[in-house]
């Protein structure tokens, strides 16, 4: 069997290179090596000879190097990011796991080791485009087979086509709710000038309970409502709002007096949505998700699950320590038991001991939206003439008695995903076979590079965070956010809402919310064969069902990637699964 799996491997690393070696490339307007020697403090907008912030970065990209990095998954008896000690699963020991960085045009070849004794994995890069390389996009059931347990392995190749911030997590099941992530960073140029980068900022709900005991507990239709958070962790840090648990420690971070600081904030919630402020500071937003955006000011942030904001904090006020809040949003939107989550930024020079005095203004506590407004640099405009609303996705919540219980299942348009392990939908596809499950909830888009719209209606008062794989989407419009949580059911009209809608370089990114009782409007191009979920961030509502799969440019797919790579993964899990001591008890997502 070792002798096996090593030989098995090694062919799946040469395939993976011959993979990326072979993969057609860009047309290039200047085939150069990335040089960042002209991003300057002075001048962020340049990135190297012919690259900048201007840069039609869909068709220009520059040539980069290849990183090799190895993630370990293991299982921790004892973790204790808040002073209080519990089971984890973490990625080489830590929380978050190791930073993934690198530049604009890099390749990335990220070796995954399982060593969990018994659960699979599979690692998606939330954000990343994976053009022609959806096999690499580490969406268990969708893409590929997990990756077994006990010390299997898969090497992920991909190229950063866009830069700016983002994180990878688990796509198995509930499993990053254990701690199955971490940041990642590309570096390229940027929409506003900044000194000094402090690098990704990771804020999360924490739980003591593990995240497939309160996925189960939270799909009983009995439960009232979602499990409530022990605490919020930056960075992977914070004291114990149980104040008999000590241990724990804000999470600070320091600023240099009267530099300009780059801030990547990422939300890597299981549950909970937060607006984030930094007391006597405003931001400066440079870019939503992997998007940047012309520089805009504001005074605190909603962020949703999944969603990135790279912001520029300017350090010139008085020397010393500011409270930096997130501030859990009232209504549908997650709660924790810490009633005001906080770590502090603290000015070189002041007391490193010392909390902050100013406790800021309290901000007001929206429900749960999103702010939009923003305005990409490269602009991306679809034609209104071409816009219906035909495509609609319908989200319900159904009550299914599955054995003798009644069980919570987010539904769309009738049908909660429940996607099969061994047996990927890209393996489908490889075998021509267009006989899917109806529980795959496969929706085919087969022709090529046409704007595509999708009206997300939520027949639901809890809002979601909608995250789309492949693709960066634009937000062409939601329904009233104001009066969101009035309770009345507001139904897209695309006869009277069409007006209401901005196709004029919305808003872009990877993950948007849909208000509560409400309606979301996104399109984008597809250009981009594969297998693409949809789905939304929070972790219990995916594993309850709420997902699609865009099958995109079906017939093109064998053409732009090599689809025997699935096959010898696949082997290995189906001949680990049946041992592990646990069953899929729900979408596998
Ligand atoms: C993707 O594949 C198509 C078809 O082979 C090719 O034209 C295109 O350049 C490829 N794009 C990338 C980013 O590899
Ligand atoms: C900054 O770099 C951009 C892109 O290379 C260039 O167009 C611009 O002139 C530079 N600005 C300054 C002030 O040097
Ligand atoms: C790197 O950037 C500098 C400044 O823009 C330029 O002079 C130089 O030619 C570039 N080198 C390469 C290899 O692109
Ligand atoms: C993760 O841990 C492995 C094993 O200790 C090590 O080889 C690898 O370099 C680590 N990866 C990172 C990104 O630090
Ligand atoms: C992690 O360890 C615990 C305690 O030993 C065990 O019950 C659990 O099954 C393990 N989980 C995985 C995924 O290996
Ligand atoms: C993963 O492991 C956890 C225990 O750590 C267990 O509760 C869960 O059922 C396992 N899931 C699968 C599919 O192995
Ligand atoms: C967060 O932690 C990572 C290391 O895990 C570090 O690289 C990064 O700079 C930290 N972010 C901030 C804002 O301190
Ligand atoms: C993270 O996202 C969740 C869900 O959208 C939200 O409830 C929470 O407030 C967000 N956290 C932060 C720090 O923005
Ligand atoms: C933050 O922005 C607001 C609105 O633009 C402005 O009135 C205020 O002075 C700014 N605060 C700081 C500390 O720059
Ligand atoms: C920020 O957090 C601190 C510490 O928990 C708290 O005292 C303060 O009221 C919070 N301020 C805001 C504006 O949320
Ligand atoms: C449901 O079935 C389980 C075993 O299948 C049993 O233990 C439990 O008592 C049953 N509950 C009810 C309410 O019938
Ligand atoms: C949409 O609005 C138009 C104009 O008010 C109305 O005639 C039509 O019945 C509405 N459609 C639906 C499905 O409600
Ligand atoms: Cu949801």
């Amino acid at each position: 069997m070792g002798y096996y799996n090593l030989l098995f491997k090694v062919v799946t690393g040469l395939l993976l290179i011959n993979l990326a070696t072979s993969t057609p490339t860009f047309n290039y307007l200047a085939n150069r090596q990335s040089n960042s020697s002209c991003n300057t403090p002075e001048n962020r907008s340049c990135w190297s000879d012919g690259f900048d912030i201007n840069t039609d970065y869909d068709t220009n990209i520059p040539v980069g190097v290849t990183r090799e990095y190895d993630l370990v998954i293991t299982n921790v008896t004892s973790f204790a990011p808040d002073g209080y000690a519990k089971g984890a699963m973490l990625v080489n020991g830590t929380f978050p796991g190791p930073t993934i960085i690198g530049n604009w045009g890099d390749t990335f070849k990220i070796t995954v080791h399982n060593q969990l004794s018994d659960n699979g994995t599979s690692i998606h890069w939330h954000g990343i485009r994976q053009l022609n390389t959806s096999t690499q996009d580490g969406s268990n059931g969708v893409t590929e087979c997990p990756i077994p347990g006990d010390g299997g392995s898969k090497t992920y190749t991909f190229r950063a086509t866009q830069y700016g911030t983002s994180w990878y997590h688990s796509h198995f099941s509930a499993q990053y709710g254990e701690g199955v992530l971490g940041a990642i960073q590309i570096n390229g140029p940027a929409s506003a000038n900044y000194d000094i980068d402090l690098g990704p900022y990771v804020i999360t709900d924490w739980y003591r309970r593990p995240a497939f005991e309160l996925e189960r507990a939270s799909e009983l239709a009995t439960s009232q409502r979602p499990p409530v958070s022990s605490n919020i962790l930056f960075n992977g840090s914070n004291i114990n709002p149980d104040t008999t648990i000590t241990g724990g420690q804000y999470n600070r971070v320091t600023l240099t007096p009267g530099k300009k600081h780059r801030l990547r904030i990422i939300n890597t919630s299981v549950e909970n949505h937060f607006t984030v402020s930094l007391v006597g500071h405003n931001f400066t937003v440079i870019s939503t998700d992997f998007v940047p955006v012309t520089p805009i000011v504001m005074p605190s942030l909603f962020v949703a699950i999944g969603q990135r904001y790279d912001v520029i904090i300017d350090a010139a006020q008085a020397v010393d320590n500011y409270w930096f809040n997130a501030t859990v949003q009232t209504g549908l939107c997650g709660a924790t038991t810490n009633i005001a989550p906080a770590s502090i930024f603290s000015y070189d020079g002041a007391s490193t001991t010392s909390l902050p005095t100013d406790v800021g203004v309290p901000l007001d506590t929206v429900a749960c939206v999103d702010n939009t407004g923003f305005t990409p640099v490269l602009a991306r405009s679809c034609p209104s003439d071409q816009f219906n609303g035909d495509n609609i996705l319908d989200i319900t919540l159904a009550t299914p008695t599955i054995g003798n219980v009644s069980v919570f299942r987010w539904q769309v348009n009738s049908q909660d995903i429940d996607i099969m392990w061994d047996k990927p939908t890209l393996q489908y596809v490889q075998e021509g076979n267009t006989s899917y499950p109806a529980a795959a909830n496969v929706i085919a888009v087969d022709e090529a590079n046409i704007w595509t719209f999708w009206v997300v209606q939520n027949e639901n008062n809890v809002p979601h965070p909608i995250h789309l794989h492949g693709h960066d989407f634009l937000v062409l419009g939601t329904s009233d956010t104001t009066t969101a949580s009035s309770g009345d059911l507001v139904v897209f009209n695309a006869t009277t809402d069409v007006g209401s809608l901005n196709f004029d370089n919305p808003t872009r990114r990877d993950v948007a919310m849909l208000p509560s009782n409400g309606w979301l409007v996104l399109a984008w191009v597809t250009d981009n064969p594969g297998a693409w979920l949809m789905h939304c961030h929070i972790a219990w509502h995916v594993s309850q069902g709420l997902s699609v799969q865009f099958l995109e440019r079906r017939n093109e797919i064998p053409d732009v990637m090599d689809l025997s790579v699935l096959e010898p993964d696949c082997n290995e899990w189906s001949q680990w699964f049946p041992n592990n001591p646990y069953m899929q008890t729900d979408s596998g997502l």
